[in-house]
């Protein structure tokens, strides 16, 4: 939409654009009064039911993405946060961020690795404090049900500890946290999206990993200087227990992770088959490799006890090596020879095709998954000849999206472009069809492009609507902030022949892969369950303090605008935990709990309870008090905590 005809001080309706935010804040206020003014049992107004806005249509923003003030996104992005290790849930079209998760890395806001609960999630260690408090994630991809996100799960990696966290999709949460055995330098991540071998099992029940780093097998001390015996290994997650289940042991690393839709095959390139331990080493070798993984032989080897165990760890490792699957008819896995240092690999939503980009090389290269299926059937003499397509498109290609419409769009890094392109023409041209124009359009973009998705790319809903673009670097699209800049996230509408540019995001370092899909493919709950907590404190009457020698549990909970109890008495070097469930039931009525000096703060959302342990070192008085904001009396909602020397 455009308010430049109407004069930049107009909103499209003839308001002055003063008077409209003005009246927009009244509107807020009033409802914030309302929703904390609102008696116990009656139900908050309807400040935002969640349903679409009648107008929305299916694309029902043409050009320019600035949404109107209320007015909804048609899409849900999850993206990875880099190493600030969370996720980020944004609007698309608007690129408006809704919401950090946070997973590895803790986080004031919510109190993650404050909470006793956020804690068992992370991982401590026997004195209680966590086990790791940085993390680096970079890619996120969510659960299948028949080829289309089914709004389960979504996982996302963490390079720098080697972890799966799992994200509950219904409240938007970390709910689980692996931690991958035999492995460094987990990058690539991609769940199953059905059964390989179980008709019905047409939903995901698989997560798999690629490590990159090649170490010491076990990483304990020897072979340290012998780079030579380094591996690196391809790990399968059991999406529900989010147990580790199996390993491949490989030839060369893994760095990306697609799977088929038929889920007989995952894949991962690999850009270190020279098993380089710098950088010279690792680009040494002018074609590198894809593998492929046969899903089900590999459960059978599992099954038939065909695997070692490596140190401590107790997971089945497979042998994947080249030399150990030669022979197609009982090999595990396959190696398709790739150019130069591959980057990304993507799967093509007719199920049909997976393509590497060539990264150190300016191609992309089409690999025909039928073909491959056919090499491990031995139907196939060459594996090579899976190769459908290897074309040049630009340089230092990365990441592949698709439309939908026979058209991949792949980021080059080095020409800071988007090129689309298309792979049947890009298969005639391959085939010798030098006519067959499969370069359809380039873009700039703004700059150096990492990572880019399409609406529901990797699905078969692939719709082609919209594309999104990580730029590494901003430069100057925004006002300069010192010297760490903000990076760009733009957005391009690809529903016509040629890609348009529609906006600019600036978004805090450093965001790395992400998803965007159909909103309704969603249903966020708004609302805690008391049951689902088994520390709930369900009525104020049930609270109090109880004391078990200098352990002392403190059942407390909070109604706007008050807690529970209005002091808690305490004695120096008491253990005490501090268990709060907010009773609250109105959406969006969310509390906070900080003790000052104590380093303590988390919040409880509606019939939410969480809880925190700590010594009362400090003898003298503590505000504990409410830090998110709740109501008209919201500075009020305090309880005086009383530690006696
Ligand atoms: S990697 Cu960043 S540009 Cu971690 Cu996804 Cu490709
Ligand atoms: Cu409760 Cu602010
Ligand atoms: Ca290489």
């Amino acid at each position: 939409m455009s308010d430049d005809k109407n004069g930049s001080n107009q909103t499209p309706d003839g308001l002055g654009r003063r008077r409209f935010i003005n009246s927009a804040a009244l509107a807020g206020l009033t409802l914030g009064v309302a929703a904390c003014t609102e008696k116990k049992g009656e139900a908050a107004p309807a400040a935002a039911s969640g349903a679409a806005p009648a107008a929305a249509a299916d694309h029902d923003v043409p050009a320019g993405v600035h949404l109107k003030p209320g007015e909804l996104d048609t899409y849900y992005g999850l993206w990875s946060g880099g190493h600030t290790g969370d996720v980020r849930v944004m609007g698309i079209p608007s690129g408006r961020e809704l919401l950090r998760i946070p997973c590895f890395v803790p986080d004031a806001l919510v109190g993650w690795g404050i909470t006793n609960e956020s804690k068992k999630v992370m991982g401590t260690k026997p004195d209680g404090s966590l086990r790791y408090t940085v993390g680096d994630t970079h890619h996120l991809h969510a659960s299948y049900k028949d080829g289309d996100y089914d709004g389960r799960y979504a996982w996302v990696n963490d390079k720098i500890n080697g972890r799966m966290a799992r994200i509950r999709l219904d409240y938007f949460v970390c709910d689980k946290i692996t931690e991958i055995p035999n492995i460094q330098g987990f990058h690539g991540i991609f769940p199953d999206k059905r059964d390989p071998v179980d008709e019905k099992i047409n939903y995901t029940t698989r997560v798999f990993a690629g490590a990159e780093f090649h170490i010491p097998l076990p990483n304990q001390g020897k072979d340290l200087e012998n780079p030579s015996a380094y591996r690196a290994l391809f790990t399968c997650v059991d999406a529900e227990t989010m147990d580790v289940r199996w390993q491949v042991l490989i030839d060369g690393n893994c760095d990306l992770v697609a799977t088929s839709f038929d889920g007989k095959l995952a894949a991962s390139n690999q850009y270190n088959t020279e098993g380089g331990t710098k950088y010279v080493d690792m680009m040494s070798a002018e074609r590198d490799a894809c593998i492929f993984f046969n899903i089900a032989r590999i459960e059978e080897a599992v099954k038939a006890g065909k695997f070692k165990t490596y140190g401590d760890s107790k997971v089945p490792v497979v042998d994947g090596t080249r030399k150990s699957n030669a022979d197609p008819k009982t090999a595990l896995v396959a190696y398709v020879s790739v150019p130069k240092n591959p980057h990304g690999v993507n799967a093509s939503p007719d199920g049909k095709y997976f393509v590497c980009a060539g990264k150190l090389s300016p191609t992309a290269t089409v690999i025909e998954l039928a073909k491959v299926l056919e090499w491990f059937d031995g139907k196939l003499e060459k594996l090579d000849s899976a190769i459908a397509a290897e074309v040049e498109i630009g340089l230092g290609p990365l990441h592949t999206a698709f439309d939908g419409r026979g058209n991949a769009y792949t980021t080059l890094f080095l020409d800071s472009q988007v090129v689309k392109w298309n792979i049947d023409s890009a298969i005639k041209f391959t085939a010798g069809d030098k006519n067959a124009k499969y370069v359809v359009d380039r873009i700039d973009v703004h700059y150096q492009p990492g990572h880019i998705n399409a609406s529901q790319s990797e699905t078969k809903n692939a719709d082609g609507k919209w594309l999104a673009v990580g730029c590494k670097f901003s430069k100057d699209r925004f006002l300069p902030v010192g010297p760490l800049h903000a990076e760009n996230e733009q957005i391009i509408d690809i529903s016509g022949e040629k890609m348009k540019l529609i906006a600019d995001h600036p978004v805090r370092g450093e965001p790395h892969d992400f998803i965007f899909f159909k909103r309704d493919l969603l249903r966020p709950k708004q609302v805690y369950s008391l049951d689902d907590f088994p520390l709930a404190t369900k009525d104020p009457k049930d609270g109090g303090i109880t004391r078990n020698g200098k352990k002392v549990t403190v059942r407390l909970t909070s109604q706007a605008p008050a807690f529970s109890m209005t002091e808690v008495k305490l004695k120096k070097g008491d253990e005490v935990t501090i268990i709060l469930t907010n009773l609250d039931k109105v959406e969006d009525l969310t509390h906070g709990f900080a003790i000052p000096k104590y380093n303590i703060n988390f919040i409880v959302n509606p019939q939410e309870t969480a809880s925190v342990t700590f010594i009362a070192d400090k003898p003298g008085v503590f505000w504990a008090y409410c830090t998110h904001f709740c109501h008209a009396l919201h500075l009020e909602m305090r309880s005086r905590i009383i530690v006696e020397a």
